[in-house]
C-alpha cells in the first residue's frame, strides 16, 4: 500500500504557507526513506544551521512519487536514511535525526565540551573506554595508567585505545594516516 498524494498535498501546502507568512524562511523538507542519503554527523551539523526543518514521515510502502516531485519543485527536499535496516515508518528515524541535530544547537547540551567528546566528533575515531570510581569493582580494576596522574601518558593510552577500537569495530572510519594494516595485494615492501 502506497500513501496517496492528496493528504500530503493538504498538509505540506499548509506548512509551506504558514512558514512563508510567519518568517519568509524556506523550510527544508526531510523524508526519512531507506532510499535516501545516509544521515551522518556531518549532515547533522549542516541541518543544525537550518531555520526550519519539516519531517515528512511515511508509513506502509512509502509515498506516491509525485509528492516528492511536487515539493522538490516548490521547496528544498531531502530523502534521508538513518541506516541500512528497515523500519515501519519514518517517525523513529525522524526522532533520531532530531536528537542528533537539536543537541548541536546552543544551550541544548549544558556543557559545550560534551559536543566534541563524543565518538566521531573530534578526530573521526571511536571513543576510548571510560572509567570512574571505585578503582576496584567486583575484582575489575581501572587500568592503572589512569590512576598514575601522568596526563601525557593517559592521553597517549586513550588515543591508542581509540585507534585499536576503531580498527577492530569500524575499520572503514580509520583515517588513512593511521591505517598500517597489511593490504593483500598492495602490502608495503
Ligand atoms: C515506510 O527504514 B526507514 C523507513 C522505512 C519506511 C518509511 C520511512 C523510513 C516509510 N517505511 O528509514
Amino acid at each position: 500500500m502506497v500513501m496517496k498524494p492528496e493528504p500530503w498535498g493538504v498538509a505540506l501546502d499548509g506548512i509551506l504557507e504558514d512558514a512563508d507568512l510567519a518568517s519568509g524562511s524556506e523550510p527544508l523538507i526531510i523524508f526519512p526513506s531507506p532510499a535516501g542519503e545516509v544521515f551522518t554527523q556531518h549532515m547533522a551539523r549542516e541541518l543544525a544551521e537550518e531555520q526550519h526543518l519539516v519531517f515528512g514521515c511515511g508509513r506502509y510502502e512509502g509515498i506516491d512519487q509525485r509528492v516528492f516531485d511536487e515539493y522538490s519543485a516548490r521547496a528544498r527536499v531531502k530523502l534521508v536514511s538513518i541506516g541500512d535496516y528497515v523500519l515501519n515508518g519514518g517517525e523513529v528515524a525522524s526522532i533520531a535525526m532530531i536528537e542528533a541535530i537539536a543537541r548541536l544547537l546552543p544551550g541544548v547540551v549544558g556543557n559545550p565540551e560534551s559536543l566534541v567528546e563524543e565518538s566521531h566528533e573530534e578526530d573521526g575515531l571511536l571513543e576510548y573506554p571510560s572509567y570512574t570510581k571505585p578503582a576496584n569493582w567486583r575484582d575489575r580494576e581501572v587500568p592503572p595508567i589512569l590512576l598514575s596522574g601522568n596526563h601525557a601518558a593517559i592521553a597517549k593510552w586513550r588515543r591508542e585505545q581509540s585507534i585499536e577500537r576503531t580498527k577492530r569495530v569500524r575499520p572503514e572510519l580509520l583515517p588513512r594516516e593511521l591505517d598500517d594494516a597489511p593490504r593483500g595485494r598492495h602490502a608495503a615492501p
